[in-house]
């Protein structure tokens, strides 16, 4: 059986390559957090099926869901990583990436264990339509999170996510980012959501919010939230957590790490050994690594 590696090894070269003054708004940090969560966003509690084991988007079913779309920057930016450290499976490394990027960004420091395997055959890769429609409201907020296993407060604190990155206009069809600093983790997405003027956006694209911050003059991008973000604050639930967050930094960061430690966890059946099985039906596995997909047919 194949053993761990050096993982700390592996969280400095993430941590390298996280600045990138060619992309977006200077760091790739925001789209390698996407990637995590949308490899462990298909879980289901109904039937244990779904979740970040496996790293199915290597697989072309998964990988051109068009809710990925745009995550081939992600998985191509960690390619280097993966042909240096060939032993880490792509289910580890992707969600390592993701908790690396957020410590980065000034967030917290999430617990994450390894023993994630890669499957091998796409027998159990989870269907399409898991994730989350940025276009829809609260019942399909609990819907799609529900599946998962989360509550209301979790919901919330997951949102928190958005105070990262942006929307591109060629990839979900949305455009702008949510806060000021995109690239700076904080609880900044929730004061927006409350304190500012939120504008249906006129635009010749999908309905979104359009609002200004304080200081922003005509010139400035300005910030959005999706019907989704929104809905946060219309749902009389939801808007308790909303003012929470806003509220206390310090709650935020310690329910946030609770909630992604728990996302990245989501269909991840470990042996006594530590590892994986590739779904919870299946036979005890080994950490099976799969090669780097430069040089091969599966897609990135
Ligand atoms: Fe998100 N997200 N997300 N999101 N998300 C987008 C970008 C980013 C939804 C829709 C979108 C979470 C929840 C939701 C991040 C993290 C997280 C985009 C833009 C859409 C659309 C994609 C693009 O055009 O490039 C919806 C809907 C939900 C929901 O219903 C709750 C969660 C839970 C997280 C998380 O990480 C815990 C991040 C980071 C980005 C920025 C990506 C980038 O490239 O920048």
């Amino acid at each position: 059986m194949a053993q761990f590696g050096d993982f700390d090894s592996v969280r400095k070269d993430i941590e390298a390559i996280l600045k990138n003054k060619d992309y977006d708004d200077g760091s790739i940090g925001p789209v390698i957090v996407r990637l995590a969560w949308h490899s462990s966003g298909t879980y289901s509690k109904e039937d244990n099926t779904g979740g970040s084991n496996g790293a199915g988007m290597r697989y072309e079913q998964e990988g051109t869901d068009p809710a990925n779309a745009g995550l081939e920057h992600a998985r191509k930016f960690l390619e280097p990583i993966k042909e240096k450290h060939s032993w880490i499976t792509y289910a580890d490394l992707w969600t390592l990436a993701g908790v690396t990027a957020i410590k980065a960004m000034g967030g917290p420091d999430i617990p994450w264990k390894p023993g994630r395997t890669d499957f091998t055959n796409t027998k159990f890769l989870p269907p399409r339509g898991r994730l989350p429609d940025g276009a829809q409201a609260q019942d399909h907020l609990r819907h799609i999170f529900y599946r998962m296993g989360f509550n209301d407060q979790e919901i919330v604190a997951l949102s928190g996510a958005h105070s990262l990155g942006r929307c591109h206009s060629d990839r979900s069809g949305f455009d702008g980012p949510w806060a000021v600093n995109p690239t700076r983790f904080s609880n900044t997405y929730f004061k927006h959501l409350l304190e500012l003027k939120w504008e249906p956006r006129k635009w010749d694209g999908p309905f979104q919010y359009s609002a200004r911050a304080p200081g922003m003059d005509e010139d400035d991008e300005p910030l959005m939230m999706l019907p989704t973000d929104y809905a946060l604050i219309q749902d009389p639930k939801f808007r308790e957590w909303v003012e929470k967050y806003a509220a206390d930094r310090d709650l935020f960061f310690s329910d946030f790490t609770k909630v992604f430690a728990k996302l990245i966890e989501l269909g991840v059946y470990r042996d006594e050994d530590g590892i994986a099985r590739c779904d919870k039906r299946d036979a005890k596995g080994s950490y099976i690594s799969a090669p780097p997909m430069s040089g091969t047919s599966t897609k990135l």
